[in-house]
C-alpha cells in the first residue's frame, strides 16, 4: 500500500494537489477539512461544534478528528492506498494514525510537505474567500490565526515524521502545474 500525507500551512495548495494525484494514482483521498465542512452541510451535532472552532481559526479537538480518520479508513479496505489531506495536524493525530495504519499492517509511505511563504498563503486565501462561501476565510484576521496555530500545533508533526526520515519538503509557489509535477517526481521514486 502506498500512504502519502500531503502536508503545508493553511492554503498551500494541498486540496489543489489532492485532486490531481488522487486521480493520477488512484489513491482513496481522506481530508478531514472536506469531512468537517460536509458534517457541517449536514448539520449533524459534530458539524455544528465543529463550526463554532473552525471560524475562530483554531483546530478542531483530536478525538473528534481521529474518530472521523479512523471510521474512514475501515470504511476503505479495499484502498490500494490512502492520500491523507490537512490530517495529521497534531503530534497526537500523527501517533494515532501510525497506530491506525499499524492495525492494517500498513504505514505512511512519505510525507511531502508543501513550502509557501505567508504572504502569499494570506493572498490565496483572501482571493478564495471572495467566492468560496468559507467562513474560515471571510477575514484576514481568522485567516492570520490559522497561520499562528499551524506554527504553534502543525510544524510538530513534520518533526514527528522526520526522525523516521520520511519528510521530503515541495516548493508550494508556482504554477499548479509546476507544483504538481514536482510531487509526482518524489513519488515515482519510491513506488
Ligand atoms: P483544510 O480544509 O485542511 O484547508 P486549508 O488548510 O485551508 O487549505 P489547503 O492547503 O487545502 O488549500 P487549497 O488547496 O484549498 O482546513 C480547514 C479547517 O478545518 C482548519 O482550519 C481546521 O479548523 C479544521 N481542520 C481540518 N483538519 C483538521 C485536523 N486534522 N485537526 C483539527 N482541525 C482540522 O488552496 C488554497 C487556495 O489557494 C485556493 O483558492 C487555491 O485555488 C489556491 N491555490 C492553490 N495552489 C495554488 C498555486 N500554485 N498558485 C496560486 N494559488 C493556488
Amino acid at each position: 500500500m502506498f500512504n502519502l500525507i500531503l502536508f503545508g500551512p493553511p492554503g498551500s495548495g494541498k486540496g489543489t494537489q489532492s485532486e490531481k494525484l488522487i486521480a493520477k494514482y488512484n489513491l482513496k483521498h481522506l481530508s478531514t477539512g472536506d469531512l468537517l465542512r460536509s458534517e457541517i452541510a449536514n448539520q449533524t451535532a459534530l458539524g455544528l461544534e465543529a463550526k463554532k472552532v473552525m471560524d475562530k481559526g483554531e483546530l478542531v479537538p483530536d478525538e473528534v478528528v481521529i474518530g472521523m480518520i479512523s471510521t474512514a479508513i475501515d470504511q476503505n479496505p479495499d484502498a490500494k492506498g490512502f492520500l491523507f489531506d490537512g490530517f495529521p495536524r497534531t503530534s497526537a493525530q500523527a501517533e494515532a494514525l501510525d497506530k491506525l495504519l499499524d492495525l492494517k499492517k500498513t504505514s505512511i509511505s512519505i510525507m511531502l510537505a508543501l513550502d509557501v511563504s505567508e504572504n502569499e498563503l494570506i493572498k490565496r486565501l483572501v482571493k478564495r474567500g471572495e467566492t468560496s462561501g468559507r467562513s474560515d476565510d471571510v477575514n484576514e484576521d481568522i485567516i492570520r490565526a490559522r497561520i499562528t496555530e499551524y506554527h504553534k500545533k502543525t510544524t510538530a508533526v513534520a518533526d514527528y515524521y522526520k526522525q523516521f526520515d520520511k519528510v521530503v519538503l515541495i516548493k508550494g509557489e508556482g504554477s499548479v502545474e509546476e507544483i504538481f509535477d514536482q510531487i509526482c517526481l518524489q513519488i515515482d521514486n519510491i513506488i
